[in-house]
């Protein structure tokens, strides 16, 4: 229910729609709560990138998880993937 998906406003195009099933290249892995990745959501946003939040609990360690210490050894949110590109520190 934390999933959230945004279609940049330059994708109008009939390529871009037949291609309307498909998830975003952009996924951003967090809670929306923390600052951090509220703010790099905020980028996303202004810039009319089509993104896709991946939900992950503090609570149940998520960012503990060997999956998600392959992406980030700092284990902290933000991490931002865009193919093949892996970003963190917001
Ligand atoms: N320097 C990092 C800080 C990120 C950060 O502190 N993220 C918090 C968000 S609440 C986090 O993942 N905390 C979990 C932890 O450190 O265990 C950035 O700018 O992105």
């Amino acid at each position: 229910e934390h999933t959230r998906t945004r279609r940049s406003p330059r994708s109008g195009s009939g390529s871009e729609q037949s291609k309307g099933a498909m998830a975003p290249a952009v996924k951003v892995y967090g809670w929306a709560m923390s600052p951090f990745v509220a703010r790099a959501l905020l980028c996303l946003e202004e810039a009319g990138v089509d993104y896709e939040l991946v939900p992950m609990s503090r609570e149940a360690g998520d960012h503990r998880q060997p999956d998600f210490l392959a992406r980030n050894p700092f284990g902290q949110v933000p991490v931002l993937e865009d193919g093949d590109l892996t970003i963190f520190e917001s």
